[in-house]
Parts: structure tokens; C-alpha cells; sequence
């Protein structure tokens, strides 16, 4: 088995961008094989609605590629984000993906790092607060899971429609991560976050008195991949295609 880690988020892969697909099996050939473990930090799809996308086969390809990944002895890790949270079971049976939930807590070289999606670190941003605890409830689950596709497909496709209007009328200051959310995160001996959903691809230090916590934001896949690995002992932001 290989070792380290490559952490991805934002792709939104969808039907609409096969080309995003296409980077994204350039991006295993050339950056992931032979790593231990691919961790996808949320919104890999543009949407994704349950055991029911299976049959839609929307995404056969890379689920396919994913399979061979384990096939390869490489470990792949899913943390929900707000578009593929619907993401469980299915995926663990036809790709081997850990679907992992919400958030999960590693050590990476010493550091105890929280990986997770972001959105909830939007804490200003009312509507999709609210949006969250609806959608995430349990009962909600259950009863848009039993849905027929078609139904629950054109939900999904209206929310998207709805969240990409909702994305162009927020301010910067709702859309950007709350610095107390942050800080609260860094708690119980983090060190380290990694996260995506802001679509903006940084490392930002914080003083949390007497110790220091890192955060690394992942970027979202267009022409190019902004993404993060830990290789001999140390996090590295990297881009794909290039350095
Ligand atoms: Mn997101």
C-alpha cells in the first residue's frame, strides 16, 4: 500500500462538464496512484440523490474509476458536502468508498487534523443554516429517498438552480467562513482543518493563545485542480495540472 494522502473537494461532477470528469481521470493517473488514501471532502457531485442515482447512471465512469482504486490498494474516503450528502451505502457497495458523514477527525505527522465539507462554517448565511438542519433531518432523509428518481431528481435540480441564483445575491461576508466557527472547530486539540466549500483555494494560520491551528481550503475543479496532499510528513497545496 502507498503512502500519504490526497484531499480533494468541489468538483461538482455532472453531465453538464464531461471535460471535469476527464481531468479528474488524468488527476488519479497522474497524482494519486500510488497513495495510500484519496480523501473527497463534499460536493465531488453536483448533486447526488440517494441509492436512486445508481440507476440514473450518471456517473458510472467515475464510480468505476473510484472501484479501481481500491482494486489498486488505495483507500477512498468521503465527507459529505451540501450538494452530496444523500451519498451512503450505494456508494460503499459499487465503488468501495467510505462514506464517512459529516466530519471525521486524523492524525496527519503528529497534527490532529478535522477534515470536513465547510458549509457549516457559513454560519452567517441564515438561509443555508436552516437549509442544513432541514435537509440533514433524519426523517427528511428517509422520506426524499423514497421518492422516485425522477421526483427527487427534479428537486435536486431545482435547489441547484435555486443555490447557484442564492450564490450570485450573497454578500462575500455570508458566503466566507465565520471566524468564531473556525476558532470553535479549532478546539478539543485540532491543529490542523481541511476543508473546501468556498471555492477559494488558501492556507490561513490562526493564533489560538499559546498554540497555533492551520487552515487549508481546497479549491474548486474548473480548468484546473487546487488541492492538498500530505506526502513525507507535511501538507503541500498543489495544482493540477502543474506544480
Ligand atoms: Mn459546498
Amino acid at each position: 500500500m502507498g503512502a500519504g494522502a490526497v484531499f480533494i473537494s468541489d468538483l461538482h461532477l455532472s453531465g453538464r462538464h464531461p471535460e471535469r470528469a476527464e481531468l479528474f481521470y488524468r488527476f488519479l493517473e497522474e497524482r494519486v496512484s500510488g497513495i495510500g488514501t484519496l480523501w473527497i471532502l463534499g460536493d465531488f457531485f453536483d448533486y447526488w440523490i440517494g441509492p436512486a442515482h445508481m440507476r440514473l447512471g450518471e456517473h458510472r465512469e467515475t464510480l468505476t474509476k473510484l472501484r479501481a482504486l481500491g482494486d489498486a490498494g488505495i483507500e477512498v474516503k468521503f465527507i459529505w458536502g451540501n450538494r452530496d450528502f444523500q451519498a451512503g451505502s450505494e456508494l460503499s457497495k459499487f465503488a468501495g468508498v467510505e462514506v464517512i458523514g459529516e466530519s471525521c477527525e486524523r492524525e496527519f505527522g503528529g497534527h490532529r487534523t478535522l477534515l470536513i465539507h465547510g458549509d457549516s462554517f457559513c454560519s452567517r448565511d441564515r438561509g443555508h443554516q436552516v437549509f442544513r438542519a432541514v435537509s440533514r433531518n433524519r426523517v427528511v432523509k428517509a422520506l426524499y429517498r423514497a421518492l422516485p428518481a425522477g421526483v427527487s431528481l427534479g428537486i435536486a435540480q431545482k435547489l441547484r438552480a435555486r443555490s447557484e441564483a442564492g450564490v450570485k445575491r450573497k454578500t462575500m461576508a455570508t458566503m466566507s467562513f465565520a471566524e468564531e466557527a473556525i476558532r470553535e472547530a479549532f478546539g478539543h486539540g485540532v491543529d490542523t482543518i481541511v476543508c473546501g466549500h468556498c471555492h477559494d483555494a488558501k492556507v490561513e494560520e490562526f493564533d489560538l493563545g499559546g498554540r497555533k491551528g492551520r487552515l487549508y481550503t481546497l479549491g474548486a475543479w474548473e480548468e484546473k485542480a487546487e488541492y492538498l496532499e500530505f506526502t513525507g510528513g507535511e501538507f503541500r497545496p498543489r495544482t493540477f495540472p502543474g506544480a
